[in-house]
């Protein structure tokens, strides 16, 4: 069976998304697509063999040869949209934030849960990429003791017009929180978020910023996010055990050695940092939308970034310590 996919948001990662939909992975085929920017859609559209664009969200959610959807389009809009995939029964694989607030995840997992069945995958892509999956081997074999502390730099080269100092948390260190809360295998229970001297490049942005998150076994976990950085996409970890560490590798395959000096490529942006990991991520989603099953990261991993994220903005406003309560979860989701 190929899975019928409905594609809202034709942007930067939903144009990247159907491409490897449409000629890389396999059992999927790409049918609808929308956006608020209808001509982009129908020029997207006319790309893909056998692919139509429509008007709204909800006419494609609705449409009869959609049988699975993604949404792309801006955080703000996807509570709008899982819940209109969870109402049409149709699985939902939602690029990350799930939603732009603890409440507005709550009310998605109520939804999940009044179906009874998940229906939700979270793109949280870290978790499928070969080096994060061999970082976290080693913290799981044991070998290097308990994990005590982790170091984490997130670095983007620049970032569009409308980022907000909120987004250096809601958008970008996201994805760290999800990775500590995966890596850790327990729940993130406070923030404090320090603010350095500001990077020129970025204007009046308040970056870089230094975040602290505490698991609720103790362990700290420090992040750097850096969105001005220019000299390309930088993601770097390293957990400290009992007895030992763990780190990412620099990133490139080969180092170049010429006129007395070595390099290695840093990756331009998220899609080359994470080619791999993405194309992982969808072909165990589309294999598993054909099987009946939603396997990911979840809404209950979308609900406890989302609430850890309110924490964080609350702590950069406040200067705070701030903790997290995430509730009791739901048993759809243990
Ligand atoms: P983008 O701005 O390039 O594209 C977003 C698209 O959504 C635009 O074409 C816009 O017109 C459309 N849109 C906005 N509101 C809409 C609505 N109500 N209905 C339909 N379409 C609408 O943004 P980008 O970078 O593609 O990001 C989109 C989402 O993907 C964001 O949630 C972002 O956080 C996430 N993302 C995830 C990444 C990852 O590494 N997993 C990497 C980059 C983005
Ligand atoms: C973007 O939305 C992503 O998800 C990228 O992975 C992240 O590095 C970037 O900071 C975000 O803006």
């Amino acid at each position: 069976m190929t899975v019928r996919v409905g594609v809202i948001g034709v942007g930067m990662i939903g144009k990247d998304h159907i491409r490897r939909l449409t000629t890389v992975l396999a059992g999927a085929a790409v049918t609808a697509v929308t956006d608020v920017n209808l001509d982009e859609a129908k020029r997207v559209a006319d790309g893909i063999a056998g692919a139509q664009a429509y008007s709204t969200g909800q006419d494609l959610i609705n449409a009869g040869d959609v049988d699975a959807v993604l949404v792309c389009s801006w955080g703000p809009t996807h509570e709008e949209y899982v819940l209109a995939s969870i109402e049409a029964g149709k699985p939902v694989f939602c690029e990350k934030p799930l939603a732009t607030s603890q409440e507005a995840c709550r009310r998605i997992i109520d939804a999940e849960v009044a179906f009874g069945r998940r229906l939700v995958q979270v793109g949280y892509m870290r978790r499928y990429d070969a080096a994060y999956r061999a970082l976290k081997a080693v913290v799981d074999s044991g070998d290097i003791g308990a994990p005590l502390m982790m170091h984490a730099t997130h670095r983007n080269p620049s970032v569009p017009g409308h980022y907000t100092r909120e987004m250096a948390i809601t958008d970008t260190a996201v994805h760290d929180i999800d990775l500590t809360r995966w890596m850790f295998g327990e729940e993130i229970v406070a923030a404090t978020v320090l603010k350095p001297r500001r990077n020129s490049n970025g204007g009046e942005l308040e970056d870089p910023l230094l975040l602290i998150f505490e698991t609720s076994s103790g362990a700290l976990v420090d992040v750097e996010t850096n969105v001005n950085i220019r000299y390309g996409y930088d993601i770097r970890g390293e957990v400290v055990g009992e007895n030992g560490t763990v780190a990412l590798r620099d990133s490139g395959p080969i180092t170049v050695r010429l006129n007395n000096s070595q390099s290695s490529r840093v990756p331009e942006d998220w899609r080359e940092r994470f080619i791999a990991a993405y194309d992982v991520e969808f072909q165990e989603w589309i294999d598993g939308v054909r099987d009946g099953g939603t396997y990911g990261p979840s809404s209950w991993d979308g609900y406890a970034a989302a609430a850890v994220s309110d924490a964080a903005v609350e702590a950069l406003h406040s200067g705070q310590r701030i903790t997290v309560d995430l509730g009791e979860k739901p048993a759809l989701y243990s």
